[in-house]
């Protein structure tokens, strides 16, 4: 009785459906309990889908049917909720034709009432069906591209004539694949042709000759592949090689023949797409010997240059500027090599030109002159690097931009082939005394004021001068008997006492190596010196100091002649003041060139008089405290607080503080080492001792 055919009732939008069974609310139909429920889920078999007929409906209203409720789902997704009171025919119209499984599907409901019912209701009543799912008329992912056939739980595809069905079961396709090895020449045809050829179709031509042969297409005038207006292959034809693949083609314009393929295999492939009337196109195949290309590899040329070449005959490679031979092992440094055209038709050998490298360029490593970017540097032909140096301290000697040339050099774009130098910045300060004016007596110097003025405090207490960032300059005297042990100098401060306290603005540097000048008479006591001739010694420091704001170097002077009667310098260092035998904090003071005569006029020192050289210059100023700073200390011109100015500057270490006449007599006459004199030894030495690190 359940098993009720329902072919002609109530279900319009199917054929056939067979009844299974009926589904209630408990109680139906004297009415449900409060807490009352019902889960209830049917599935359907591959190929039917499932449907749910109510044919009553009558629960207790609420608003979203919180309270009572009929939850219908398909395959777990919820279609419907209902509740209230409908009339058969409201259900008909509006819910049922809702109430379907997808085909294989499950259908489920879930009733629930609440605690309380104010009023009874009867419930609800319904059946389910099964019936076949129509695959060709509902189903768009299904489609067989010519024939669909549905039955009941199924549908299969078919062709027309002279179609079979692929093995993916729903395309019709044509067999239009052929073997065509050891044939050498012939013609290949699209599916039906001069007629339209079919649609789906996935043909492959496979063609093999011997390996000396090449095989030549020739496509026929006629020629209609599928195009689509904006150009692109609706339908294509491609001709693959073991080397890469020709086309797609497609249009009314053959591909040029003849087409040389320069391969012994090829296979044709064309494929059609499901539309379309086109007439597809011939090709007749031929064979010749094989030849080799007329371009052996990229960036270079070949001599004797000809479009092809026979097999056996030989030609010479080129590399392009820049490039070098790559013979996959390592690139060499030459740019050519032979290579013979084989009866496979390739050069052999084959090597490729590759972009010489210029490779990192050499550098100090003491991090001075640097690459900009370098950690991201590319150094191959033609690239670029950039220079500059560490800060402002230092200035490029040179070009600051390279470039990578042909033969692997990097070259800057002035053609200089030595690369740039970074070289200290001298004679400026960042700190200008504010007044210029001429001053008698000393003065107390800022920080900054005098940034090249050292200070030895032992063995010997004297001064110095930096003149770069590794080496200072002072006097003979000072270092004298002390070559050979490493002494300390400090820079970077006017107060002496920041030394004792180590305090951290004092800048510390170890001698590495003293200097004296050869002709210095070594050795001998002070007392008993007749003469202070060549007092100048040169102090290499044991590493580069910082450059900073507090400590930088003074500049070797350019002019000859020493210091002119009444020109102005200044001297300083830490030297004995009217107050004290030595002083805490820098002094300097303007003094003035004297007069040949009077320097000649020399103390007279224990009786004997000191003799004054061409090495020598004297200086001072009337005023007891414009005497001199400690010995080995800097003169320097123009006058301090002139040098930063365009036409004065920068300033330069014209003397050093030598030897003159205790400076509580009246006697303000100083003697200055003439640095003028020893410009070539000072820099002579510098780059003999630098050359030997
Ligand atoms: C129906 O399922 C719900 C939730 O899974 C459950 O709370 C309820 O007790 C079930 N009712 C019956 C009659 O099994
Ligand atoms: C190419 O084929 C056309 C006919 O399609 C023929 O007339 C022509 O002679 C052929 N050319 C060669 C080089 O085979
Ligand atoms: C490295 O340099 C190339 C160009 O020379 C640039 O395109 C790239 O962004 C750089 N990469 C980094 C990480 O700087
Ligand atoms: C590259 O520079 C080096 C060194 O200056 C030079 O000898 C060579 O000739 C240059 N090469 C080219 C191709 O300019
Ligand atoms: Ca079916
Ligand atoms: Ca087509």
């Amino acid at each position: 009785m359940l098993r009720l055919s329902l072919c002609l009732l109530l279900l319009s939008h199917s054929a056939c459906s067979m009844l299974l069974g009926w589904v209630e609310s408990p109680g139906y139909p004297s009415g449900y309990l409060p807490d009352a429920s019902l889960n209830w889920s049917r599935c359907a078999h591959e190929g039917h889908a499932l449907s749910l007929t109510l044919t009553h409906l009558d629960l207790e209203d609420s608003q979203d049917c919180e309270n009572d409720g009929l939850k219908i789902f398909s395959n777990g997704n919820l279609i419907s909720i209902l509740c209230g009171q409908r009339t058969f025919e409201e259900l008909q119209s509006a819910v049922n034709p809702l109430l379907v499984s997808p085909p294989g599907g499950c259908l489920s409901l879930s009733f629930h009432s609440d605690y309380s019912n104010i009023k009874k209701h009867t419930g609800f009543r319904g059946f389910y069906t099964v019936q076949d799912f129509d695959e060709c008329d509902a189903d768009p992912d299904n489609k067989c591209t010519q024939f669909c056939h549905n039955f009941i739980g199924g549908y299969h595809c078919s062709c027309r004539h002279g179609y079979h069905l692929d093995p993916d079961k729903h395309t019709c396709t044509v067999s239009c694949t052929e073997d065509l090895s050891g044939s050498q020449k012939g013609v290949i045809s699209t599916p039906s042709w001069p007629g339209a050829y079919a649609e789906n179709a996935d043909c492959s031509y496979t063609l093999s000759v011997e390996e000396h042969l090449q095989l030549e297409l020739n496509f026929s005038k006629v020629f209609d592949v599928e195009q689509s207006s904006d150009g692109q292959c609706i339908d294509s034809v491609r001709v693959e090689t073991g080397s890469g693949t020709l086309g797609p083609f497609c249009g009314y314009a053959p591909p040029s023949s003849p087409l040389l393929t320069h391969s012994n295999h090829v296979q044709i492939r064309f494929t059609s797409d499901g539309f379309g009337s086109n007439n597809g196109f011939s090709v007749q195949y031929n064979t010749r010997a094989k030849v080799c290309p007329g371009v052996v590899t990229l960036k270079s040329s070949v001599a004797p240059q000809h479009p092809e070449y026979k097999q056996g005959e030989t030609v010479t490679v080129t590399c392009e500027l820049g490039h070098h031979v790559d013979t996959f092992e390592k690139i060499l440094s030459v740019s050519e090599y032979v290579t013979t055209c084989q009866t496979s038709g390739v050069w052999s050998p084959k090597y490729n030109c590759e972009p010489v490298d210029c490779g990192t360029p050499d550098i100090p490593d003491d991090g001075i002159l640097q690459l900009v970017d370098a950690d991201n540097l590319s150094t191959q032909f033609e690239d670029e690097i950039q220079f500059q140096c560490s800060s402002k301290y230092y200035t490029l000697e040179g070009d600051d931009t390279y470039i990578c040339n042909g033969s692997g050099h990097w070259v800057s774009v002035g053609s200089k082939e030595k690369l740039p130098k970074c070289t200290e910045v001298c004679g400026k300060t960042e700190t200008d005394v504010s007044s210029a004016g001429r001053i008698l007596g000393g003065r107390t110097a800022e920080l900054g004021e005098l940034p090249w003025q050292l200070l030895i405090r032992e063995p010997r207490r004297g001064g110095a001068s930096l003149i770069n960032d590794r080496w200072a300059v002072t006097a003979a005297h000072v270092v004298d008997g002390y070559e050979q042990i490493p002494i300390h100098l400090y820079g970077g401060l006017v107060d002496a006492k920041k030394v004792i306290n180590m305090l951290s603005d004092v800048v510390v540097m170890d001698s590495e190596k003293i200097i004296i000048h050869p002709n210095y008479a070594k050795g001998i006591l002070n007392t008993e010196r007749t003469n202070y001739d060549n007092d100048i010694a040169l102090i290499r420091l044991a590493s580069r100091v910082e450059l900073g704001p507090n400590l930088l170097p003074i500049c070797l002077p350019e002019a000859e002649g020493g210091l002119g009667e009444n020109e102005q310098g200044t001297v300083s260092g830490w030297g004995r003041t009217d107050t004290s035998f030595k002083s805490q904090m820098l002094q300097y003071a303007h003094i003035a060139g004297i007069s040949l005569t009077e320097c000649t006029n020399t103390p007279n020192l224990k009786n004997t008089p000191l003799v004054f050289t061409e090495n020598m210059f004297c200086a001072g100023a009337r005023g007891t405290d414009s005497c001199r700073g400690d010995s080995g200390g800097p003169f320097v011109l123009p006058m301090l607080g002139k040098g930063n100015k365009n036409n004065r500057g920068p300033y330069r270490l014209k003397g050093i503080v030598s030897w003159g006449s205790s400076c509580d007599k009246m006697d303000y006459k100083g003697y200055y080492t003439k640095v003028d004199n020893y410009v070539d030894w000072i820099k002579e030495t510098i780059n003999r001792v630098e050359a030997e690190e």
